[in-house]
């Protein structure tokens, strides 16, 4: 009986030709690097953001690329820093930023420096470690990049993260349309003239990092009051900032100083408007941040913004930072 493994002469050369063909093959791939695409954030309309790397989890091999799009409104940047390296603001840069299609291998940081709008950015990395990502803009919205040895085999493909990119991105502005009403719900039940400075919602998708889901909205953006009525905005959205701003606008949108305001003896700034030719300006203020270990405790911050209106008339007002992506709104103050 002939074995199963026995081969006539001509099948083993042609075997031989098939493995050594599989072979070179596959040393060119190893020797191609390739270039994996992501984006940096998604957007439904520009009020319902997602602030994502998508995908935010990547295995590639060392002397491989990703190129970032940025397709949305809201601006981001793709940042490497270097391992335990304090996280600068995004003025400041890592410090600066790096030229697209800079190389990262752990030793010193790559900031694309604050993009938008259909720009892209490039990243090489020459060895192999695991690297995390951040956005300099949005605290929450973080990835981790593997770097394999080319001798590793890669778990996904381009294909695969372009699957879960979209699939993610659904489920992420879905979440931000449920948190518009859920805003809207939440200032209501709290009170008659509390109005939410924006809400958002951090989640998890991979063990990469995380994703936040951000309504860039004042929510009950009509609201009409008495004189002599106080109104209070409350930020909901973890690590997204946001400004009430009456008048002129400061000249750095993202100056964190307010103005024309006092402080009330729970922490809340407050201001007066008499006229709708006022200025007053919250400065950026957000809910409490959230607590790292090992980290100096951040102070809880502004958590409530309130205006008392003095007169009647209609007052018109923008957060500073996200005016543009239609986060304005209106206090119709009756006498
Ligand atoms: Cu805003």
């Amino acid at each position: 009986m002939k074995g199963l493994f026995t081969l006539p002469p001509a099948s083993i050369a042609l075997r031989g030709a098939l493995l050594l063909a599989a072979f070179t093959a596959s040393q060119a791939r190893l020797a191609a690097a390739d270039q994996l695409r992501a984006v940096a954030g998604v957007q439904g309309d520009s009020g319902k953001q997602a602030l994502a790397f998508l995908p935010n989890e990547v295995w590639i091999h060392r002397g491989d690329s990703i190129t970032w799009t940025f397709p949305t409104d809201e601006r981001h940047t793709v940042t490497f820093l270097m391992p335990g390296q304090i996280r600068p603001r995004f003025q400041n840069g890592c410090p600066g930023s790096t030229p697209d299609g800079s190389s990262y291998d752990g030793t010193a940081c790559v900031n694309s420096g604050v993009l938008m709008d259909g720009q892209t950015y490039t990243v090489t990395f020459p060895l192999p470690g695991n690297f995390k990502l951040t956005c300099l803009v949005h605290v929450y919205m973080t990835g981790v990049v593997h770097v394999l040895d080319p001798a590793e085999p890669l778990p996904h493909d381009q294909a695969f993260y372009d699957q879960e990119a979209d699939a993610e991105q659904s489920e992420l502005l879905s979440d931000a349309s449920r948190l518009a009403g859920r805003g809207e719900g939440i200032v209501r039940r709290t009170s008659d003239t509390g109005v939410a400075a924006g809400i958002a919602e951090v989640v998890a998708t991979t063990g990469g990092g995380v994703h936040t889901s951000s309504v860039m909205r004042f929510l009950r953006d009509q609201i009409v009051v008495h004189v002599g009525d106080t109104v209070e905005w409350t930020n909901l959205a973890p690590g997204v900032n946001h400004t009430v701003t009456f008048g002129a606008e400061p000249e750095d949108p993202f100056a964190p100083k307010s103005f024309n305001v006092t402080t009330d003896a729970d922490g809340a700034l407050h201001a007066v408007i008499g006229s709708p030719t006022d200025d007053v300006h919250s400065g950026l203020f957000g809910p409490a941040p959230g607590e790292r270990v090992n980290v100096a405790q951040a102070p809880p911050g502004v958590t409530r913004f309130r205006v008392t209106f003095t007169a009647p008339g209609t007052f018109h007002y923008i957060c500073t930072l996200h005016d543009t992506q239609g986060m304005v709104g209106t206090v119709m103050v009756h006498p």
